[in-house]
């Protein structure tokens, strides 16, 4: 295993704990509150995180199992509008997500190097390798921890 695999290993599996945290300071109220019509809510937030994180869940199965599998992309507005987001249980969503991510860990961090390599056909991105797939949902939760900081932030100026 590389240092830098390892270093973003290790930033993923801490990923879940530091979403945790922030989600865990968002009063009750805020979490279904919406910046603005096309903006999503904390609440969706999360759903959305969870539905990647899942789909992951079967991605990194299926292509260390199968190398060459072809691999189906997420739009994740449609996800959001045809799955309801809006009326998921958030914070079931969380716990399940913080479960699939240290499945996803636990095995990763146990995969051969040449398993890394193993090459998938995705539909939006092309020809990859797992390890590409890693690093893109490695780095997909800290744009949507952003978005929850500035929709808190939203939310607290709405209410002054
Ligand atoms: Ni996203």
């Amino acid at each position: 295993m590389t240092e830098e695999r390892q270093e973003k290993l290790t930033a993923y599996r801490q990923g879940a704990q530091q979403l945790v945290a922030m989600v865990a300071g968002v009063p009750q109220d805020a979490w279904s509150f919406k910046p603005s019509q096309q903006d999503w809510s904390i609440a969706e937030i999360i759903v959305h995180l969870t539905d990647l994180e899942a789909n992951h869940y079967v991605r990194f199965r299926t292509v260390t199992v199968r190398p060459g599998a072809l691999i189906q992309g997420v739009d994740a507005d449609e996800w959001a509008n045809a799955l309801q987001y809006s009326v998921q249980d958030a914070a079931m969503h969380l716990q399940l997500f913080t479960l699939l991510r240290q499945a996803n860990y636990d095995l990763l961090r146990r995969l051969p190097d040449s398993v890394w390599e193993h090459p998938l056909e995705h539909s939006e991105r092309g020809h990859i390798t797992l390890e590409q797939l890693f690093n893109g949902q490695e780095r997909h939760i800290a744009a949507h921890m952003e978005q929850i900081e500035k929709t808190l932030d939203a939310w607290r100026q709405a209410r002054s």
